[in-house]
C-alpha cells in the first residue's frame, strides 16, 4: 500500500507559500508538492480550501490548513530541529510578523502593483513600507539574524516578503541605508534550503479541472 502524504498545494513565487515551504523542509516532513497556477486553481485544492490562496496542506486525516501561519505552526510541532521556535521570543516574534503581514504588505503591494490600486501612487508606499524596513535593520545591525545569531520563525517569515519588496526595484534597494538588511536576505537566498524550497515543480494535473 502506499502511504498517504499530506498534500501541499503551492505556488512556486508567493512569499506566504515560500514560508510554508522552509517550515516543512526544516521539519523534514514527507508530502505530496501539487504546483498550482494562481489564475488556474485545481478543482481539489478550492473543494479542500475555498477561499482559494496558497499554501494550503491537506493532511491525512482530513485537516485543512490553509494560512501559512498555521502550516508553519504545524511544520514545527512536528520537529523544530533548528530551533526556530523560541519562547522567550513569541511575544516580538508575532508582533514583528504581524506588522510584516500587516502594514507592510499593504504598502508592498501597492509599491509593486501601483497600478491595480486606484489612487496608490507607487513611490508613496515604498517610503511607508520602508518603516518596515528601518525596524528590521536596527535589528539586523546589531546581530545576524532578527532574534540573535541563528534564524528563527521571525526571520524565515518575513525574508521572502523582503525579498519581493527588493526584487521591485533593485537598483535602488542596494543603495538604500540597510547593509544589515540587505547582508541578511542574501544570506536567506542563497541558503540551501531556500535553494530546495524554490526548485521548480510540473504543475499538477487536476483530475477534477479546473476553479476560479
Ligand atoms: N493569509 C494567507 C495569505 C495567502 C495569500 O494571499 N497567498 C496569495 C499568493 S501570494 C494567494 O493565494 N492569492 C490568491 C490569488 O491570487 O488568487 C496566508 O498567510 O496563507
Amino acid at each position: 500500500m502506499t502511504e498517504v502524504l499530506p498534500i501541499l498545494y503551492s505556488f512556486r513565487r508567493c512569499p506566504y507559500a515560500m514560508r510554508g515551504r522552509m517550515a516543512l523542509d526544516v521539519a523534514e516532513i514527507a508530502l505530496e508538492h501539487r504546483e498550482i497556477l494562481l489564475k488556474d486553481k485545481p478543482a481539489e485544492m478550492l473543494h479542500a480550501s475555498p477561499k482559494g490562496t496558497v499554501p494550503v496542506v491537506v493532511l491525512p486525516d482530513g485537516t485543512v490548513l490553509e494560512e501559512s501561519l498555521d502550516v508553519m505552526a504545524w511544520a514545527l510541532d512536528q520537529n523544530d530541529p533548528e530551533h526556530w521556535r523560541v519562547a522567550a521570543h513569541k511575544a516580538e516574534t508575532d508582533a514583528l510578523i504581524a506588522a510584516n503581514d500587516g502594514e507592510f504588505k499593504h504598502h508592498l503591494d501597492r509599491y509593486k502593483y501601483a497600478t491595480r490600486y486606484e489612487g496608490a501612487v507607487s513611490h508613496e508606499h515604498r517610503h511607508e513600507a520602508s518603516n518596515h524596513l528601518n525596524a528590521l535593520e536596527a535589528r539586523l545591525s546589531q546581530t545576524p539574524q532578527l532574534f540573535g545569531d541563528k534564524p528563527t520563525l521571525a526571520d524565515i517569515a518575513i525574508f521572502p516578503f523582503i525579498r519581493q519588496f527588493a526584487n521591485t526595484d533593485r537598483d535602488w534597494f542596494d543603495t538604500q541605508p540597510w547593509p544589515g538588511v540587505q547582508r541578511w536576505l542574501s544570506g536567506h537566498l542563497a541558503s540551501e534550503r531556500f535553494v530546495r524550497v524554490m526548485k521548480k515543480h510540473a504543475l499538477f494535473a487536476s483530475a477534477q479541472g479546473r476553479g476560479a
